[in-house]
């Protein structure tokens, strides 16, 4: 059955009854700051500029050491320091998460578009009430023809005018590094927040009392989780990048990061244990499309991309305490590596992000760790860095 994202769905649906593309309304283009610190009318706007930091009174822009998510100034130039050319914006609390400058520090410099009412903030030229946040080229372009729009698939904001603007270009050890700054700061949830996080990340799309289990594919209850070992029927959270390798316990930062855990069957989670990855094995009990044998796990063909690219974020996200990294060995142990490498890289080929890992990837983002993995918006960015 074909899984369809929420965003495609919805275009899907306008386009059958003829509201997208063939008649969209005529959108105006944004106004500049100087536009709108001059058209302060209490009018809804759109007003594109680059973020150069907090205010935080009348004159004082602040440009690091941000105390809150609560506000932030929009200038023409990302080097704009004079705060009479600026545009101070208010930041309700849905758009915080992701628009917050203490939890997205990263924003600074970045051109973007946001809507609202052009009224006094702070006893200065404001924006207030939003209704809208976007990166600038990411918002549709106004449409002014009946001329009928291809539709597209949900898309990330993975490209390199937006998200990963530092990574855009390079390769090897820079490339890591640049996508480590993009994705190092995310918001930690608690082990007990996991849960529920993977009830919504990982729910069957033909089922939504279901979870789909890694590596056994097996569609169970949402409310069967938890269990000790070895309560049959139940599932837990399998850290794909097991913690032994590294030494990180449940409550901590690897311990808690959504982007490696996913439901799995209690047994099937004790049977791959701390096992490194690589081909080869027998059948495993209650996952019988995955594999196993005494200093390896290898996962069904179709998680096989997903299993790859989930260690290849790890590899990228954590560069100290611990620095875990991805070698071509198995018997890793307590190390901070994970293998094998080359069977990794031949598995993001063989099996590439679809629409479920997709949707996993923007829901991760958008409501609970305002990261990304980058190598589900970039498969082949693996072998920039690795091969
Ligand atoms: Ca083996
Ligand atoms: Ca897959
Ligand atoms: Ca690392």
């Amino acid at each position: 059955m074909a899984r369809w994202s929420p965003l495609a769905l919805v275009i899907a649906l306008l386009a059958a009854v003829g509201l997208y593309g063939s008649t969209a309304a005529v959108a105006a283009a944004p106004l500049t700051v100087s536009q709108a610190i001059s058209q302060q009318s209490g009018a809804s706007a759109t007003v594109r500029g680059y973020v150069v930091g907090q205010p935080t009174a009348t004159s004082t822009v602040i440009r690091s050491g941000f105390p809150d998510d609560n506000a932030l100034a929009l200038a023409d130039s990302a080097s704009e320091t004079g705060t009479s050319r600026m545009i101070y914006v208010q930041i309700t609390a849905d758009f915080r998460a992701s628009w917050g400058l203490r939890s997205n520090p990263s924003l600074m410099g970045k051109q973007i578009d946001v809507t609202g009412l052009l009224t006094a903030y702070f006893s200065h030229a404001g924006l207030k009430t939003p209704t809208a946040f976007a990166f600038a080229g990411t918002t549709p372009p106004p449409t002014t023809t009946t001329t009928p729009t291809t539709t597209t698939t949900s898309a990330p904001p993975s490209t390199c005018e937006s998200y990963y603007a530092a990574a855009c270009g390079k390769s090897g050890a820079a490339l890591k590094t640049a996508l480590n700054s993009i994705i190092r700061n995310h918001t930690v949830i608690t082990y007990g927040e996991v849960w529920e996080a993977l009830k919504v990340t990982d729910q069957d799309p033909n089922n939504s009392n279901n979870v789909i289990l890694l590596y056994s594919g097996t569609s169970r209850p949402k409310s069967s989780n938890g269990g000790g070992s070895g309560v049959p029927g139940q599932w837990n959270r399998e850290h794909v990048w097991a913690k032994s390798h590294g030494q990180f316990v449940e409550e901590s930062v690897p311990g808690s990061d959504i982007h490696h855990l996913r439901p799995e069957d209690v047994d099937v989670n004790a049977d791959r244990g701390s096992l490194d990855f690589d081909n080869g094995g027998n059948p495993v009990d209650e996952a019988p499309l995955s594999r196993i044998d005494g200093d390896s796990f290898e996962p069904r063909d179709a998680v096989k991309g997903d299993v790859a690219r989930m260690l290849f974020y790890m590899a990228v996200r954590y560069e100290s305490g611990p620095n875990l990294e991805l070698n071509n060995s198995v018997n890793n142990g307590t190390a901070p590596y994970m293998g094998k490498l080359s069977v990794l890289l031949q598995w993001n080929k063989q099996d590439p992000p679809d629409a479920f890992e997709k949707r996993r990837n923007d829901v991760i983002y958008n409501s609970y760790q305002h990261n990304r993995n980058p190598f589900i918006d970039h498969s082949n960015w693996a072998d920039l860095i690795w091969s």
